[in-house]
This record gives C-alpha cells, sequence and structure tokens, in this order.
C-alpha cells in the first residue's frame, strides 16, 4: 500500500545545527523548552492534506508529475483509505502533532452535495481512529466552497439561493465533522466570495449575504457546543479578481460592522499578507492589535512575481520577527503553523516533500530562538518603551482619557525638539541578532 514511498525513511530527528543530514533537523528539537513550553508546543506546526496528498503536481500548462500511488484518477473509497494511510505514516515520520483538511480532500469524489455528506461520513470513522491511534490531532477543518463549478459566481455571495444553500449543507457537514474530530478550530476562506468584474455585482448585496453566511454559521457552532474557534482567512485575489476578505483590516471591519468580531478571528497566510501589499509580520501585528489573531498559515511567494506561489517559507529573520510578536502576545494559543506550501512540481522525490516540511519547520523552530533572542535582550521594547513613554505621563493619560478638549490642547501647543526615529540602528541591531 501507501506505505511504500515511505518506508525508507526513518523517523525524522534532531541532529544539531552543524549536522549535514538534509533528513534531519538542524534547530528543531520537539522537547526542548523555552519559556516554560516545548518547542513543539509552541509551534504547534500541521501539516496540509491538499498540497502534500491531494495534488499530482499538475499546473494550468500541464498535467500531473509526481509519484502518489493513491491518486489514482478513480477517487473512490478505497483511494481515499490509501490516502489516509499515507498521509498519516508521513505525519508520523516527520512528527507532526497536527494535520489540516478540507472535506473534498478526505473523502472519495462526490457527484452532489449530499454525496459528499454521504463520503465524509464514511470516511470519518477510520480518520477518527487514525487520529486516536497517532494521537495527531487536527488544527482545522473546512469546506471547499471553491472548486466545484456550482461556486463559480462565489458560494455564500452567489446570485443564486441554491447555490447558498449548498454551501450551507457543506459547512454544517465539515462544522459537525470538524467537532467530532476535535478540531481545534474551523477555517472560512472566501475563495470565491468576491467578484471578476463589478458589471454583474451587486457589492451591497453580497456583503449582506456574506455577513448571514458567518452569522448562521456561528450560530450552529453554538447550537453543537463546538469550542474550536471560527477563523476567517483574508485574501486580496486569486481565483477572482477582488476578494471580499483582502486583509486583516479589511476583514475586522466587516466583521465589527456585523457585530461578529467576538465570534471569529483570523488565519493569516504568509503569502496573501504580502499578495495584498502587506508584510506578513504587518498582518500578524495588525491582527493583535486589532485582537483579531486566530492562526497562521504559513508559507511565501515569490519576490518577482504576484501570484500565489505557496512556497516553504525560508526567511528565517522574517519569522523570527513574527514569533516576536507572538511571544509578546502571550504564544499560540489554538492556533498553530499550518503549512499551506507545495513543493515545486519538479520536486518529484519522496524524499522532497520531507525535506521541504524539515526545512518549513527548521525555519520556525530558528525563528522561535532568535525571537526569544530579541525579547531577552529588551534593545526593541526599551526603544519603544521609551518612544511612547510621555503618553504615560499624567497629561498624556488625560489626553488619552479624553478629559482634554480639541481647544484646552490647543492653548498648551508648543514644538517639542525632534527625536530621532533610528531605524537604520534598530535594522542593524535585528541583522546583527540574527544573522
Ligand atoms: C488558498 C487558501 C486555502 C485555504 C483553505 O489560497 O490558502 O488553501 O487555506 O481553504
Ligand atoms: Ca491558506
Ligand atoms: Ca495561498
Amino acid at each position: 500500500m501507501s506505505h511504500k514511498i515511505f518506508s525508507h525513511i526513518p523517523p525524522i530527528e534532531y541532529k544539531g545545527a552543524n549536522n549535514k543530514d538534509p533528513m534531519a533537523f538542524n534547530f528543531y528539537e520537539a522537547e526542548r523548552e523555552i519559556y516554560g513550553k516545548t518547542m513543539r508546543d509552541h509551534l504547534r506546526f500541521s501539516v496540509c492534506y491538499w498540497h502534500s496528498f491531494n495534488w499530482l503536481g499538475n499546473d494550468v500548462f500541464g498535467d500531473g508529475a509526481f509519484h502518489r500511488p493513491w491518486l489514482t484518477g478513480e477517487n473512490d473509497h478505497q483511494d481515499a483509505l490509501h490516502k489516509l494511510d499515507a498521509a498519516f505514516d508521513f505525519f508520523e515520520r516527520l512528527g507532526a502533532s497536527f494535520f489540516c483538511f478540507h472535506d473534498v480532500d478526505i473523502a472519495a469524489r462526490a457527484n452532489s452535495v449530499k454525496e459528499l455528506t454521504e463520503n465524509i461520513k464514511k470516511i470519518s470513522e477510520p480518520l477518527a481512529k487514525k487520529m486516536l491511534d497517532t494521537d495527531i490531532k487536527l488544527l482545522w477543518g473546512t469546506a471547499n466552497l471553491f472548486s466545484h463549478p456550482r461556486y463559480m459566481a462565489g458560494a455564500a455571495t452567489n446570485p443564486n439561493p441554491e447555490i447558498f444553500k449548498c454551501a450551507a449543507a457543506q459547512v454544517h457537514c465539515m462544522l459537525e465533522t470538524t467537532h467530532q474530530l476535535n478540531g481545534e478550530n474551523y477555517v472560512l476562506w472566501g475563495g470565491r466570495e468576491g467578484y471578476d468584474t463589478l458589471l454583474n455585482t451587486d457589492i451591497k448585496q453580497e456583503l449582506e449575504q456574506l455577513a448571514r453566511f458567518l452569522s448562521l454559521v456561528v450560530e450552529h457552532k453554538h447550537k453543537i457546543g463546538f469550542k474550536g474557534t471560527l477563523l476567517i482567512e483574508p485574501k486580496p485575489h486569486e481565483p477572482t479578481k477582488h476578494q471580499y476578505d483582502r486583509d486583516v483590516a479589511t476583514v475586522v471591519a466587516f466583521l465589527e460592522r456585523y457585530d461578529l468580531q467576538e465570534e471569529i478571528k483570523l488565519n493569516i497566510e504568509a503569502n496573501h499578507a504580502t499578495m495584498a501589499g502587506s508584510s506578513f509580520e504587518h498582518e500578524v501585528a495588525n491582527a493583535f492589535a486589532l485582537d483579531a489573531f486566530g492562526s497562521i498559515d504559513i508559507n511565501r511567494g515569490d519576490p518577482q512575481n504576484g501570484w500565489d506561489t505557496d512556497q516553504f517559507h525560508n526567511d528565517p529573520k522574517e519569522i523570527a520577527l513574527v514569533m516576536r510578536h507572538i511571544l509578546l502576545n502571550g504564544g499560540m494559543k489554538n492556533g498553530g503553523f499550518n503549512f499551506d506550501a507545495k513543493l515545486r512540481r519538479q520536486s518529484i522525490d519522496a524524499d522532497d516533500l520531507f525535506i521541504a516540511h524539515i526545512g518549513g519547520i527548521d525555519n520556525l523552530a530558528r525563528g522561535l530562538i532568535n525571537g526569544v533572542k530579541l525579547i531577552e535582550e529588551k534593545v526593541l521594547n526599551d526603544f519603544l518603551e521609551k518612544r511612547y513613554q510621555d503618553w504615560f505621563s499624567e497629561e498624556g493619560q488625560r489626553i488619552l482619557s479624553g478629559e482634554l478638549s480639541l481647544e484646552e490642547l490647543s492653548k498648551f501647543a508648543q514644538d517639542p525638539e525632534p527625536t530621532s526615529g533610528k531605524q537604520e540602528f534598530l535594522e542593524n541591531y535585528v541583522n546583527r541578532i540574527i544573522g
């Protein structure tokens, strides 16, 4: 069976920073404690089903290039079982504690929403057994509301309420499945919740539909007693020209308008941030500032093109800066780092899937170590504290509390001595620490 493709690979181990074995970790020591928590519990990394087990390496110009014996083309229940075996074999050898999947990733191919629901039920039992036997947990579940042609004009935002009902059926099924599998979160990515042209689109109407849909999901979550967090995953475009959930700030404003901000948090994907013209660090910091942080999909784009290349993240400096925000805000709670990342089409060896994840995990571990250094050395925090200290003076507090009017403030206004923002000093410092 599927085991064959990974059976030559021993469990991946930590072998130290200077070890040259590409099938070992240089930085990730699962049980190493940092601030009273193991690295494993800090990172809570997850492997995704779709890129790693459901994709043959096909792209818009070419066919599948990978050897994935469970993707026979039949896509029946046998294939789904075969895939399940292969996926858990991979998770175990890698030492992953979490995974994520869409409904269609895990189940046999269906011709209708009803059949999909039945297929999910059928695979749920062997899946639950695998999870129990291996102690591998579900970081989040989600429904694919973008691949089937019925969703070409959106799911919740479709002009046809019949399609809204299909989306409701899929989410109903997957929310319950996620709940049964003790999933820690449930993700809603608005893949086609947007438009290709305003010539055929009523934005106001579609936003109302989207808000209604999300309220229904919230209601059902409480009805079944699901304790996980509901997460929206922002992305500015692709597949549609414009997606309503374009970035953190847009989603938070939308949630507040419909009074959903306490119920729904955000799953931030690194490359979606860059596609939106922001940095990954900005999106994470903004989510914390707006009290909306939930989880992370970790990957990267390509600086020379603007599309969603979903590559494995490999910039330790960026991770260290992001990690600093996460640690300063109390660490990952029920979120995690999900590898929503895929191999390059030429990476056809079974080992490549391991090497990609090993690199991604090591990159996170290294970022964690360096993030801690940035915090311990206090240079950045001391600088920030000093920069804002006058706001904590008596007068600063009176301004913030609203005690002083515009008129009163204008009476005492006088130009202070300018101070330096010290950007280059801070950049040099960070480079020295992380270098
Ligand atoms: C696509 C998204 C998608 C979500 C889950 O760009 O990243 O994979 O994470 O539907
Ligand atoms: Ca994603
Ligand atoms: Ca992506």
